[in-house]
C-alpha cells in the first residue's frame, strides 16, 4: 500500500538571549525606529554559548517529549542548516547521538532560507519509500556568521532552531511542491567562505576573500527576486492545483516582503503569518519557529483539513512551495 509523509508534531528552541534592536543600538550607529521601521524586526534570540547542534537536540527533544515517541523508532533525520558546528560530523549525526535516535540515518540539507522546505521535500519523499517517521529540523546560529561591525546586515538575523515530526499515514498531506534554484545569481546572498591554507595554495584572492567569509547580501537584489521569481513560484502552484489556503507561511525575512507578496498576489494580508519582530530573520529555522508557534497558539491545528502553503526562498539562489493539507 502506498503511504504518505504527514506532519504530527512540531517543536521549537530559543536560546535565553534576548536583543532588542534599542540594545544594538548602544554599540552599533542604529536605532530602533530605523530596524523596525525597515524590517519589522524588534528583537531577536542569540546564543551565549550554544552552538547550533545544541539548539537542534533541544528542538528534538521538545519533539520526543511532545510525542511521546520513542527515540529508537526515529529512521531519518534531516537538519536544514548553513551554520553547522563542523563540516563534518553533520548537525543531523549530533542530534543522532544527542537524542539517542540510534536506529536511525542523518544527514544535513544546504540550502539557505529555503532549506527547511527543501528537508520537508526530501523526507516525505523517504516515507513514500518506505521509510515510517523522520525528524526534520532547521537550525541556525547566524550570529556567528555576522559582520558585526556592518550596521546594514548584523541587525537583521536571529539564531533558533525548530522542527517536525514527519510519519508515514495513508492518504496524502503534501498535495503539491515546485522547488527552483538559480546558481547564477548566488553572489547576491552569500557567507561562510572556507578558505585554503594549503602550502600549495597560491591565489592572490585568499586574503581579499577572507571578509567575504561573513554574511553578505544585495538587498535590492534579493527583494526584487522574492517580488520577481518567488511570487511567481506561489503563484503558479496554487493557480495549477486550485489551492485554496486558509495560511500563508513564509520564510521571515523582512516585513516589507510579506506585505508586498500578499499585495502581488492578491492574497488578504491577514493569511500570512509573521514573527520576525521577535526572532528577525533565523533562515532554515524561520519557517519551523513560525509553524511550531501558530499551532501552539491553535492557529493551526495539526488534525484538520487546513490548507496551508509554506514557501522558503534564500541564498543560493533557492527558492520553493509546498502545499499542505493537515
Ligand atoms: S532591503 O532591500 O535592504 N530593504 C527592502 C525590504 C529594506 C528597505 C532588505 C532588507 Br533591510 C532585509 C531583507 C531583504 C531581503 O530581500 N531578504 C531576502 C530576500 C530573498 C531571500 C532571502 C532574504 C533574506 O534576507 O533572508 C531586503
Amino acid at each position: 500500500m502506498n503511504q504518505y509523509g504527514k506532519i504530527t508534531y512540531t517543536g521549537s528552541y530559543l536560546p535565553e538571549r534576548n536583543v532588542t534592536n534599542e540594545e544594538l543600538s548602544q554599540f552599533m550607529d542604529t536605532s530602533d525606529e530605523w530596524i523596525s521601521s525597515r524590517t519589522g524586526i524588534r528583537s531577536r534570540h542569540v546564543v551565549t554559548s550554544e552552538n547550533t547542534s545544541d539548539l537542534c537536540i533541544k528542538a528534538a527533544q521538545v519533539l520526543l517529549d511532545k510525542s511521546q515517541i520513542d527515540p529508537e523508532t526515529i529512521d531519518f533525520i534531516i537538519v536544514a542548516t548553513i551554520t553547522p558546528d563542523y563540516q563534518m560530523p553533520s548537525v543531523a549525526c549530533q542530534v543522532q547521538a544527542g537524542i539517542k535516535a540510534v536506529n536511525a540515518f542523518a544527514f544535513d540539507i544546504s540550502a539557505a532560507c529555503s532549506g527547511f522546505i527543501y528537508s520537508l521535500s526530501i523526507g516525505e519523499k523517504m516515507i513514500r519509500g518506505g521509510y515510517k517517521r523522520g525528524i526534520i529540523l532547521g537550525g541556525e546560529t547566524l550570529s556567528k556568521a555576522l559582520n558585526w561591525e556592518d550596521r546594514t546586515s548584523a541587525v537583521l538575523f536571529g539564531d533558533g532552531a525548530a522542527g517536525v515530526i514527519l510519519e508515514a499515514v495513508e492518504k496524502p498531506h503534501l498535495l503539491a511542491e515546485k522547488l527552483q534554484s538559480d546558481g547564477q545569481r548566488g553572489s547576491a546572498l552569500t557567507s561562510g567562505f572556507q578558505f585554503n591554507e594549503s602550502p600549495f595554495y597560491q591565489s592572490e584572492g585568499n586574503k581579499r576573500e577572507q571578509s567575504s567569509s561573513f554574511l553578505k547580501m544585495n538587498g535590492r537584489e534579493i527583494f526584487d527576486f522574492t517580488m520577481n521569481d518567488v511570487s511567481k513560484n506561489i503563484q503558479s502552484l496554487v493557480d495549477e492545483h486550485d489551492f485554496e489556503a486558509d495560511y500563508f507561511l513564509l520564510h521571515q525575512a523582512n516585513i516589507r516582503i510579506i506585505d508586498k507578496l500578499a499585495k502581488k498576489l492578491k492574497i488578504p494580508r491577514e493569511k500570512f503569518l509573521s514573527n520576525m519582530d521577535k526572532y528577525g530573520n533565523t533562515s532554515a529555522a524561520s519557517i519551523p519557529i513560525l509553524l511550531d508557534e501558530a499551532v501552539n497558539k491553535g492557529i493551526i491545528k495539526l488534525d484538520s483539513t487546513q490548507q496551508v502553503v509554506l514557501t522558503g526562498f534564500g541564498g543560493g539562489l533557492t527558492w520553493g512551495t509546498m502545499l499542505l493539507t493537515l
